[in-house]
C-alpha cells in the first residue's frame, strides 16, 4: 500500500500540472497559474476584449437565468447547463426569474451585434451573455466554454476553481457563412460520427456543415422517386467496403442536430461529374442506356449524366425537390467539379437546367467554382477550391454579382497532408501544415475579387483516405479552428504567434473531449 501511494500522488500532480490554467506557451510568460484565462484566449480571437475587474465563479449556487418566452434561449440555457453540470458536478438550475446574480443570459442589445454576435460581461456577481439572437447566445456560450479550464471538457466531476475572468467581450462574426464540408461519399459515416463532427465544430462558431451527400463511389441519401439510387448506389465506397446511405429520418436527425447547434446543413448533390454510383443504378440515365459498375477507386472526372436526355432532368428535378423538401436552410450545392467527360456546351447547358430546376424548388444555388465557366443563376454562390489564387472567370464572376465561398485547397483543405509523414490524406495541393492552413486572408485572397464578394470560408474533408471517426478528428484537428477563425475574426486579429499560442491551449481541450489530433511541431503545446 504505502509503497503505492507516491506515485500515485506523482501522477496526480504531474494531471493537475498538465491541465491548461491560462495560455502557458513555450516561448511566452506563463501567467499565474491560478488566474482565470484571459478574455482574449479563445479561438476564433473575439473582435474586441475589455478586461478589467475581478472574476465571476461558477459555485454550487450558480443559476442559469434564461430569458422567459423564448424556447430557443432556454434550449442554449439548457445546451450551457448540459455543458457545466457533469464536470464542475454543481447542480446550475435553469431558471426565468430575472435577477443580478448567475449566469445570465439575455435577449436584445445594440444593432451592431447583428445575427450572430454577442456581448459577454463577467464581474464577480454574474456573468452576463447578451445578444440579439439564440445564435448570438450560442456563439456566446461557447466562449465562456473556452474561457473554462479545459477539464469543463471531462464528463466526471472535476475540481474547481471554475473562474471567469472579468472585463466585456464584444464579438460579431466577420463573415456570414462559415462552413465545414464532409465528405460521406467516398466513405461512408454514421449519424452518430456525423452528430460528433457537429459537436466539435460548434466549439468554433461553424455555422454551416456542407454534406458531400454523392459521388462517383456512392450515394448516400434515400430519394423516394429513385430508390436504386441508395440501396444499389450506395452499397459500397472507397476500398469495397459496405458503404451505406441515410434514410430520410436519419437525415433529418443530422439537421435536427444540427439546428440544436445554429448550425445549418447544406447538401450537396454533385452534378453531371461524379455521378457515377447514379449511372451504375439506373441504366436509363445512361447515354447508350448501359449502367457501368459500381466503382471503389479514387479516380476522378470519368463520369457525366447524358446531357441531351430528357430523362436527366426528370432525374434531377425529383433529386432536387425530395433534398429541398429534407432542408430547412437556403442553399443546395449541385456540384458541377471536375466534369471532365462533359462538353463545354453541354455543360453550360446541364448547369442552365440544374440552376432553374433548383430556383424551382425555392433553394439558393452553390457550385463549385467551375459553375463561373456556365453561367450562374442570379444569386448564385461560386466555391473556390483552386490553389492559384488567380482564377480572372471567377473573379470576373464575382464582379458581377456571384458570391464567393473561399476553400483554397492548398489552404482549406482538410484532406492534405500535414507534411510528408502523415499517415493518412491526398497531396495533390501540397502540403498543407497549421500555419499554411491559418496564415492567409480570405478577404484579399484571389486576385481581382471585390472584398464584399466574399461570403466566407469553409473548410472541405474529403474522405478519399478517411475511414472512421478518429481519421476525421486527426485530419480537421487541428486545421479546423485556424479556418474558422479566418471565418469569424477581424482581419485586424490575425497574427499566427498569437494564434499558435491559443491553438496550443486547445490541446488539452481536446484530449478530455477524446480527440486525436496532430501534434503539429508549429503549435507550441502545453504538454
Ligand atoms: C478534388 S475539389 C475534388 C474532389 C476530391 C478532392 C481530393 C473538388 C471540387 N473536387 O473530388 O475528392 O479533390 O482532394
Amino acid at each position: 500500500m504505502r509503497r503505492l501511494r507516491l506515485p500515485i500522488l506523482l501522477l496526480c500532480t504531474a494531471l493537475l500540472a498538465s491541465l491548461p490554467q491560462g495560455t502557458a506557451a513555450a516561448d511566452g510568460p506563463a501567467p499565474p497559474a491560478a488566474g482565470p484565462r484571459p478574455l482574449d484566449q479563445v479561438i476564433p480571437a473575439p473582435a474586441s476584449v475589455r478586461p478589467g475587474g475581478d472574476p465571476y465563479t461558477i459555485g454550487g449556487r450558480t443559476v442559469i437565468r434564461v430569458p422567459a418566452g423564448s424556447a430557443e434561449a432556454r434550449r442554449v440555457g439548457s445546451y450551457l447547463a448540459g455543458l457545466l453540470r457533469p464536470s464542475t458536478g454543481h447542480p446550475l438550475p435553469l431558471t426565468t426569474r430575472p435577477g443580478a446574480d448567475g449566469i445570465r443570459l439575455r435577449l436584445g442589445g445594440p444593432e451592431e451585434l447583428g445575427e450572430e454576435g454577442y456581448r459577454l460581461h463577467a464581474s464577480p456577481r454574474s456573468v452576463e451573455i447578451r445578444a440579439r439572437t439564440a445564435s448570438g447566445l450560442f456563439h456566446g456560450v461557447q466562449t465562456l466554454r473556452q474561457l473554462l479550464p479545459a477539464r469543463v471538457e471531462a464528463r466526471r466531476k472535476q475540481p474547481g476553481p471554475w473562474r471567469v475572468a472579468g472585463g466585456t467581450v464584444t464579438d460579431v462574426p466577420r463573415y456570414a457563412y462559415r462552413g465545414a464540408m464532409l465528405d460521406v461519399a467516398r466513405h461512408f459515416f454514421t449519424v452518430e460520427q456525423v452528430k460528433r463532427y457537429i459537436d466539435q465544430l460548434a466549439l468554433y462558431k461553424i455555422n454551416t456543415l456542407h454534406l458531400h451527400l454523392t459521388d462517383d463511389q456512392g450515394w448516400r441519401i434515400a430519394i423516394d422517386s429513385w430508390p436504386r439510387l441508395a440501396t444499389h448506389g450506395g452499397s459500397t465506397e472507397v476500398g469495397g467496403g459496405p458503404g451505406g446511405h441515410y434514410t430520410k429520418d436519419d437525415y433529418r436527425e443530422i439537421v435536427r442536430h444540427a439546428a440544436a447547434r445554429h448550425m445549418t446543413v447544406v447538401p450537396e448533390i454533385d452534378m453531371p461529374g461524379h455521378t457515377n454510383a447514379a449511372l451504375a443504378s439506373y441504366p436509363e440515365l445512361n447515354c447508350d442506356g448501359v449502367a457501368p459498375p459500381l466503382y471503389t477507386g479514387i479516380e476522378v472526372g470519368f463520369s457525366s449524366l447524358c446531357v441531351p436526355l430528357e430523362t436527366t432532368y426528370d432525374f434531377v428535378d425529383d433529386v432536387v425537390r425530395e433534398i429541398a423538401e429534407l432542408t430547412p436552410g437556403p442553399y443546395l450545392h449541385i456540384g458541377g467539379d471536375e466534369a471532365h467527360r462533359t462538353g463545354e456546351e453541354d455543360y453550360a447547358r446541364f448547369m442552365e437546367r440544374a440552376q432553374r430546376i433548383v430556383a424551382e424548388h425555392g433553394k439558393t444555388v452553390v457550385g463549385w467554382h467551375q459553375i463561373t465557366g456556365a453561367e450562374p443563376a442570379e444569386g448564385a454562390i461560386a466555391q473556390y477550391w483552386g490553389t492559384a489564387g488567380r482564377e480572372e472567370g471567377v473573379a470576373e464572376a464575382a464582379r458581377n454579382g456571384t458570391r464567393l465561398i473561399l476553400s483554397p485547397a492548398d489552404r482549406a483543405y482538410l484532406d492534405m497532408k500535414y507534411d510528408e509523414t502523415t499517415p493518412l490524406g491526398l497531396s495533390w495541393a501540397g502540403h498543407v501544415e497549421v500555419r499554411q492552413s491559418y496564415d492567409w486572408d480570405p478577404g484579399a485572397h484571389i486576385e481581382g475579387v471585390p472584398g464584399d464578394a466574399v461570403l466566407g470560408v469553409e473548410a472541405p474533408l474529403w474522405t478519399e483516405t478517411v475511414e472512421n471517426g478518429d481519421h476525421i478528428e486527426f485530419m480537421a484537428f487541428p486545421r479546423l479552428p485556424g479556418i474558422a477563425e479566418l471565418g469569424w475574426s477581424p482581419a485586424s486579429a490575425h497574427d499566427w504567434e498569437d494564434y499558435r499560442t491559443r491553438l496550443a491551449a486547445q490541446g488539452p481541450r481536446w484530449e478530455l473531449m477524446g480527440i486525436d489530433y496532430w501534434r503539429s511541431p508549429q503549435v507550441p503545446w502545453t504538454d
